[in-house]
């Protein structure tokens, strides 16, 4: 909406002793809010990121030529970052969030630190992979989800003697810096002692409809650290089989802290969807960014009026209040998107909202033609 003649909105025409006025104004470094106030009050939300996925059948190659070029030692990690256009300059995939790629060969092991921002991983190729936190091993295979919550002591390595493992990460590293919070630490032995069982908060904490009295549990994040691709498949499985699911999402389960049924980290929630055979959802929208990782499956997704195509482990994104809406091109098969987003902040803060798109049966018109 064009807000010059909009009553109850900024409407200053410029003249010369206003502009002149703003002069003198900036010597104090101070400002006019009429000048500003129609773009720091939009009707609403305005994202900087522009809708984009990445082909992981284009980013493969590239991913794996960086374990000839450079050493996890000297990187720190071996990651490609996936940029929004419009989002350089906090390295953000979408929003606040970043999500990169990363790779490491058999045998390679990362050094260990803890940081404000939370991480999380989704597990795309490779047998080996693992990552310690606080002390746990926990072992990883493809589409498991794995967090490591801000403040915990965290390191990845390969232990396969196959090939090399490839994972997507996700931080929350653009907000916590936006806030001005984070901090960064290098564990002092550099490795962590591994003083727990093995994958011991699965075996604790990992099963469905139960959950231990003791220990007790108060921290802001779920004590349960991985989230198997097994069980996940087999709880949409039978999910599947019980209900219509939702209009919007398909069959949508959250990762839940088992502990309060809430996000499994105080930044960063995350889902895993369920598409039937020939499936196309309604478009809605909300506030809050997601990145979407696709598991199983093919099909496209029209977000804010592009179609965007996806096979296996293409990675897209939903910017802010943009609409949405899947489809699952499969005529026999299920089609399954693993998401993370900044919900738990939305939700926190008051500032989630969520809308249907009312119009033509719930279906955007594809404006801007399919994206390659
Ligand atoms: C980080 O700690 C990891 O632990 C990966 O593997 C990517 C990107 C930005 C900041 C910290 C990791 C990261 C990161």
């Amino acid at each position: 909406m064009n807000d010059d003649n909009v009553e109850g909105r900024a409407r200053v025409k410029h003249t010369p002793q206003l502009d002149a006025y703003y002069e003198e104004l900036a010597e104090y470094d101070a400002g006019a809010l009429w000048t500003v106030a129609n773009d720091i009050e939009p009707w609403e939300p305005k994202a900087h990121s522009i809708p984009m996925i990445w082909r992981y059948r284009q980013l493969r190659p590239l991913v794996l030529q960086s374990l000839e070029l450079v050493r996890p030692e000297e990187a720190g990690r071996r990651v490609v970052m996936l940029v929004n256009p419009k989002r350089h300059d906090v390295s953000a995939a979408v929003g606040l969030l970043y999500t990169g790629l990363q790779v490491m060969n058999p045998g390679e092991a990362a050094s260990a630190h803890r940081h404000m921002a939370s991480a999380l991983r989704f597990i795309i190729e490779g047998d080996g992979a693992y990552t310690i936190v606080e002390g746990e091993r926990v072992t990883l295979e493809r589409n498991d989800f794995v967090i490591t919550p801000n403040g915990t002591w965290h390191e990845h390595g390969n232990d396969s003697g196959s090939g090399p493992c490839i994972w997507q990460d996700g931080l929350d590293i653009p907000l916590i810096n936006t806030l001005e919070a984070n901090f960064y630490e290098v564990h002092p032995d550099l490795h962590q002692r591994v003083g727990k069982p093995l994958n011991a908060s699965c075996k604790t904490y990992g099963h469905a409809g139960v959950r231990p009295l003791e220990p007790d549990w108060r921290k802001a994040y779920s004590p349960l650290l991985k989230y198997s691709w097994s069980h996940t498949y087999e709880a949409l499985r039978q999910y599947a089989q019980a209900s219509e699911g939702s209009p919007f999402d398909g069959l949508m389960l959250e990762y839940v802290n088992p502990m309060t049924g809430g996000p499994v980290m105080p930044t960063m929630g995350a889902h895993m969807q369920m598409l039937r055979a020939g499936q196309a959802t309604r478009a809605h929208r909300h506030t809050g960014n997601v990145i979407y990782h696709v598991a199983k499956g093919s099909g496209y997704s029209i977000i804010a009026g592009q179609r965007f195509d996806w096979e296996e482990h293409d990675i897209f994104c939903v910017p802010s209040w943009a609409w949405h809406e899947h489809v699952n091109l499969s005529r026999d098969d299920d089609a399954c998107l693993f998401s993370f987003n900044d919900f738990p902040v939305m939700k926190s803060l008051s500032i989630y909202r969520e809308e249907a798109y009312a119009l033509n049966g719930g279906h955007q018109l594809i404006t801007h033609g399919q994206e390659n």
